[in-house]
């Protein structure tokens, strides 16, 4: 056999051992039950190679325009290095649009409850909201908590239209990151006025210089990463606790047969929180009960899942491909969904079972669904009707398939647990991490992120990426569907230190940390922002969040919001590894630009695009080793390259 058919083979081997199987094994049972899913959807769409390669246009009634070897200009001229610009830019804007959007109701709602126009919600960390008032530069003293509440969710709010100062939250990344985007005039305004910039320049015959169009990009993801989502972040926190480390459970396993299981799915947690506490409540579980039910069972879908397990220990029965999947098993009496990452063919496969869909959101409405609207002056209102729809549902329940055993898992690593995980309450500091950075236990730290892609491997990309780091003594931190794939890999325990390189084992048997920390939902990618600050802010790894041995990577994605994500990373001066397809391969400029010329403006860049997650973790770890290099703490470590024998040993 040659070493190319060799290396082919192992890789093969590699994804089949990685893939989630229970997901593969419900998509199967789906078409059986003639449940159409994205698995089947995926094999009958054909993609558009030339969309694909962000070559399409169709920003005028003169096109739709694609570009080919022969017709290398749109109608109005336009060259495809302006047409692959405009759509990734436009897809920044998309992506930091559905964030911010986000942080707009929670800050809304977050306002309306210290004043008391929303009674149902409160205010549960009141340490978190008076550092969060310092950084904001609203006096203490011996003011109410309420009255400087309402100053913070004022300032908060404020922030999304603000037109001509930059987002106050600029002000925590690190001196130097600060003066980089002054240099560059990209610090950033409130979120609606760098949207509706890229939405004017990229409109036909406006910007037609591609670099200009990118730059305006990584201003608007800036307005988002430390903006709009780090608002959301920070409010739902103070509203709904700052996550400690919880332990709970993963994958289908978590519905309960005897049990009436409601799942919450989407994103925001404002109607979550709410089904949670009424679910709580002992007149609604006897209600339950009566219907012949043992109880209820709340269980949670994508991100939405993210929030309630961070902050609840509430299980997470799946990822974004799972969400059909999990209808499918036919025993879920109702699905509240709000927005974002919302399947729309779920009323369809809803119907083939007796499950209830339930749309919350005035922004979010799928035809066939029940629309029971939140409002977050009758919040607890809302909830209890949604409540109540599935426990009336229990008893049409038919048959149903529940697979294997959940796999456990440990959550809740927001930046202050890893403040006090690692210094202790007393004394909590980052200096224990840099110190293990630099005497070489932890080689670096990569944030992993993203979502997931139906096909014939799902989530195989993820949990290879990931065993693979940590096998070389990268600390992992997540958030999104990746943690959740990781998760069901059985990644998110301590116990799984045993996978991970001697010295990064060894810190997390002595603090007890899994080498894989969840840090939240996809919003909560702001976190990893501000771990990288206090890491820079600690000291001796340099001065800039560019200097720290750390890297990004988003193995599989499918969302705008990914590619947000990935260009606040980059422009915050971090080296970012995507997986296929890149939207903007079809411009060579575009794609040099992305992948080198624009390291010289912020310090950070993409990185050429691969298909191969071990490939992706050599390229993380060259640049973690060069990075150690620069900072003169760099000792020769050989790779350790993710084999079979190791997959083998696996117990989950
Ligand atoms: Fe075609 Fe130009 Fe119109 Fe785009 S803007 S559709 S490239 S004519
Ligand atoms: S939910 S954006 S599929 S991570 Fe945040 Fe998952 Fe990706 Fe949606």
């Amino acid at each position: 056999m040659a070493d190319s058919d060799k290396k082919d083979k192992k890789k093969e081997e590699q994804e089949k051992a990685n893939i989630c199987k229970t997901t593969l094994k419900m998509a199967q049972k789906a078409a059986d039950a003639n449940a159409k899913t994205a698995f089947e959807r995926r094999e009958e769409s054909k993609p558009c190679p030339i969309g694909g390669s962000g070559l399409c246009c169709r920003n005028c009634s003169m096109g739709p325009c694609r570009i080919t070897s022969k017709s290398p200009q749109g109608v109005c001229g336009a060259t495809g290095d302006t047409i692959a610009a405009r759509n990734f830019a436009r897809m920044v804007a998309a992506g930091a649009a559905a964030h911010s959007d986000h942080g707009r109701e929670i800050a809304h709602t977050f306002l309306e409850a210290v004043t008391g126009e929303a009674p149902d919600y409160a205010i549960k960390d009141e340490v978190k909201l008076l550092t969060l008032a310092l950084d904001l530069g609203v006096k203490i003293e011996d003011r109410p908590v309420k009255e400087i509440a309402e100053e913070v969710g004022k300032i908060c709010l404020s922030q999304f239209d603000q037109r001509d100062e930059g987002v106050v939250f600029v002000k925590r990344a690190p001196e130097k990151r600060q003066q980089i985007w002054k240099d560059l005039n990209i610090i950033p305004r409130g979120i609606d006025r760098e949207i509706v910039d890229i939405m004017h320049r990229t409109h036909a015959g406006v910007d037609q210089d591609y670099k200009n169009i990118i730059k305006q990009s990584l201003r608007t993801s800036l307005a988002d990463g430390w903006g709009g989502s780090m608002i959301a972040t920070e409010l739902s926190d103070i509203m709904f606790g700052t996550p400690v480390p919880v332990r709970s459970q993963v994958n289908l396993g978590v519905l309960k047969d005897d049990q009436v299981n409601i799942l919450v799915h989407g994103h925001n947690p404002l109607v979550s929180e709410m089904i949670v506490a009424v679910a709580q409540d002992p007149a609604m579980i006897k209600k339950a009960q009566s219907k012949g039910a043992k109880g209820i069972n709340i269980a949670g879908i994508c991100c939405t899942a993210n929030e309630v397990l961070m902050r609840h220990g509430i299980p997470i029965a799946g990822s974004f491909i799972q969400q059909e999947l999990a209808l499918s098993t036919g025993a879920v009496e109702a699905m509240a969904v709000d927005v974002q990452c919302i399947m729309s063919s779920l009323p369809e496969i809803a119907k083939c079972f007796h499950t209830k869909l339930v749309t919350t959101s005035s922004q979010a409405k799928i035809p066939g669904a029940v629309h029971i609207e939140f409002e977050p002056h009758k919040a607890k209102e809302v909830a209890t009707k949604i409540v109540e729809l599935a426990v009336d549902n229990y008893p049409n329940r038919k048959s149903s398939f529940i697979p294997e055993k959940p796999v456990d898992l440990v959550a809740g690593f927001s930046h202050e647990t890893i403040n006090y995980m690692l210094g202790g309450s007393f004394r909590g500091s980052y200096h224990p991490l840099n110190d293990n950075i630099i005497n070489g236990r932890i080689r670096g730290l990569c944030g992993v992120v993203g979502c997931g892609r139906p096909g014939s491997s799902p989530e195989s990309y993820h949990r290879t990426l990931v065993r693979e780091l940590i096998a070389n003594d990268i600390l992992v931190i997540q958030s999104g569907c990746a943690a959740i794939s990781c998760a069901k890999d059985g990644l998110l325990i301590p116990e799984a230190a045993q996978y991970a390189g001697k010295g990064l084992a060894e810190v997390c048997e002595t603090v007890g940390i899994p080498p894989v920390l969840h840090t939240g939902s996809c919003v909560d990618n702001s976190r990893i922002l501000i771990e990288a600050t206090n890491v820079v802010k600690d000291g001796g790894l340099g001065d800039d969040l560019c200097d720290v041995p750390a890297a990004g990577a988003c193995p599989e994605w499918m969302s705008e919001k990914a590619i947000a994500i990935g260009q606040y990373f980059v422009a915050s001066g971090v080296y970012t590894v995507f997986g296929l397809p890149f939207p903007i391969t079809g411009s060579e400029a575009v794609k040099d630009f992305l992948f080198d010329g624009i390291e010289k403006w912020v310090k950070g860049k993409w990185a050429t695009v691969e298909d191969d997650p071990s490939k992706m973790v050599g390229m993380i770890i060259d640049h973690i080793d060069n990075k150690r290099k620069a900072l003169g703490i760099d000792k020769k470590k050989e790779r350790v390259l993710y084999d079979m024998a190791m997959r083998r040993e696996l117990k989950f």
